[in-house]
């Protein structure tokens, strides 16, 4: 943004635009409010005059705000993520500024559970292979594919049992596949059998859902270890973020037949996928589209600059994220 059209806006709140926004999400914003779209990292030199006027920060789900980002934004007031993970935010110094975070929730279990769901049936049926097959004329000229894997009545682990474990449990529990799950606690409330531990979990299931918050808590929570408890016939999806999987471990475990399958929509290094893993037959790939439709895209703008209008006007928070509640 120029001088001129920053001069033009005065008088609106000044937010930081973090990362790249979408669309849905940068344009509303950019009509409401004065937007620095990434400008501390195109030109920190104007962005350290701009930053004492920041008092937002509007982010995606795979956005970072580091506290040395914060420290910067002595105005910060509010941070809103278009996204129900906000891993990439470091609350605890929002915080510390007196400022609040929010996020999505809600709006994008759906989606994201029958993104789930679409993996667990690619990856057992080969869907992408099946795919080829027909476009390059195998079927043909060689004949029919290798038969696969039966995913009705097969064991779902999930790991992680918030608002869209329990919508991936009910999609799952369709299909007639008994479901486990593992999580900080056993819910009481819930049908479903509670393992405690991820590895104990993986060693009764054939398919092992990962849905569970990002961050330095979930940190490689699948590793070489639970791989090895899921099994050479196993099949591992992940839905939640790239960090929770140890990926060189679950590349290892693939390329050994250690486990049967993935279907994978996150990865440690968005949008770099090792080529190792791109390699592999037998996993399905998808880049990070768990709640990529346009409805509920819409749904996540429209509720994230619900928090920012909810906050300017003095009127209580839409989706606070559960520390800042
Ligand atoms: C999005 C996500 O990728 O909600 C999340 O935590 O990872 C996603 O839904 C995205 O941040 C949309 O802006």
């Amino acid at each position: 943004m120029s001088q001129d059209s920053r001069t033009a806006a005065a008088g609106k709140p000044l937010v930081l635009a973090v990362s790249r926004l979408m669309p849905l999400y940068m344009g509303p914003l950019a009509e409401r409010y004065e937007v620095l779209d990434r400008l501390h990292e195109t030109d920190p030199a104007a962005f350290a005059a701009a930053a004492p006027r920041v008092r937002a920060v509007a982010a995606s789900g795979e956005s970072k705000l580091p506290a040395a980002l914060v420290a910067q934004l002595s105005a910060l007031e509010i941070v809103s993520v278009m996204g129900v993970g906000y891993d990439g935010v470091d609350v605890p110094a929002c915080k510390a500024k007196g400022a609040v975070v929010t996020h999505t929730p809600d709006v994008l279990n759906d989606d994201v559970a029958d993104l789930a769901l679409g993996l667990m049936l690619a990856a057992a049926r080969q869907l992408p292979a099946a795919d080829r097959h027909v476009r390059s004329g195998d079927w043909a000229a060689k004949g029919p594919m290798p038969l696969a894997r039966k995913m009705s009545g097969a064991r779902c682990g999930i790991v992680g049992m918030g608002r869209i474990g329990k919508a991936i449990a009910t999609r799952a529990a369709a299909f007639g596949m008994p479901i486990a799950y593992t999580a900080r606690s056993a819910k009481g409330d819930l049908p479903y059998r509670y393992f405690p531990s991820a590895e104990a979990l993986a060693a009764e299931s054939d398919f092992l859902v990962v849905i569970t918050p990002g961050g330095a808590g979930t940190k490689h929570l699948i590793d070489a270890k639970v791989l090895r408890a899921l099994g050479k016939k196993g099949i591992l999806v992940n839905v939640a973020r790239g960090s929770v999987v140890d990926e060189a471990a679950l590349i290892a475990a693939l390329e050994q037949g250690v486990i049967g399958g993935a279907g994978l929509d996150v990865f440690a290094n968005e949008p770099h996928v090792p080529e190792r893993l791109r390699a592999l037959p037998h996993v399905v790939l998808a880049p990070h589209i768990g709640s990529a439709t346009t409805s509920t895209r819409q749904a996540m703008a429209d509720l994230a600059l619900a928090n920012l209008a909810a906050h300017f006007a003095g009127q209580p928070l839409k989706t606070p994220v559960p520390e800042c509640r």
